[in-house]
């Protein structure tokens, strides 16, 4: 057993000696910038990571004055379609409550989330409908879905 041993020893201990030390030396560079690109690559895709699910929080919940469930009459409307709001641009008075009820017409889930003023209906998936209170200045705000790029609008508040 003890034989046995030390051959395999020996045996292992001989291989690096047949013309290795010259590679090893090239391995131990490469092998070391490989493992620094490798943690930046780690801390990288990481902090994309963070980055991109953070972006899919945003609109995840509920933010400001909503409520789930339609508004009463002379509410605004906003549909959510894949992947577009109708209409993209809402009048509105601005400096007093406005309430806009928005509906998910569409077979994706969708957020209506209005940035500047803290608001988001949160996620709202296929048929649900919400309502949302805020005050708008005056001027124009953007409104988007947070999970859907190029799915905009505007408040134009006057
Ligand atoms: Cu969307």
């Amino acid at each position: 057993m003890n034989t046995q041993h030390k051959a395999g020893i020996e045996g292992q201990a001989d291989l690096p000696r047949a013309g290795r030390p010259p590679r090893i030396g090239q391995r131990e560079s490469g092998g070391i910038q490989m493992s620094h690109w490798k943690t930046l690559l780690t801390i990288g895709v990481a902090v994309g990571l963070v980055v991109v699910l953070a972006g899919c929080q945003q609109g995840e919940k509920a933010a400001g004055n909503v409520r789930t469930g339609p508004a009463g009459s002379g509410a605004v409307r906003v549909l959510m379609e894949d992947n577009t709001f109708q209409p993209q641009v809402l009048k509105v008075p601005a400096g007093s409550p406005v309430t806009v009820e928005v509906r998910n017409a569409g077979d994706k889930s969708h957020n209506l989330t209005i940035e500047g003023l803290h608001v988001s209906t949160g996620a709202m998936h296929h048929g649900d409908v919400k309502t949302v209170t805020f005050t708008a200045p005056k001027g124009a705000t953007e409104f988007s879905c947070t999970w859907h790029r190029g799915m905009v609008g505007r408040i134009v508040a006057t």
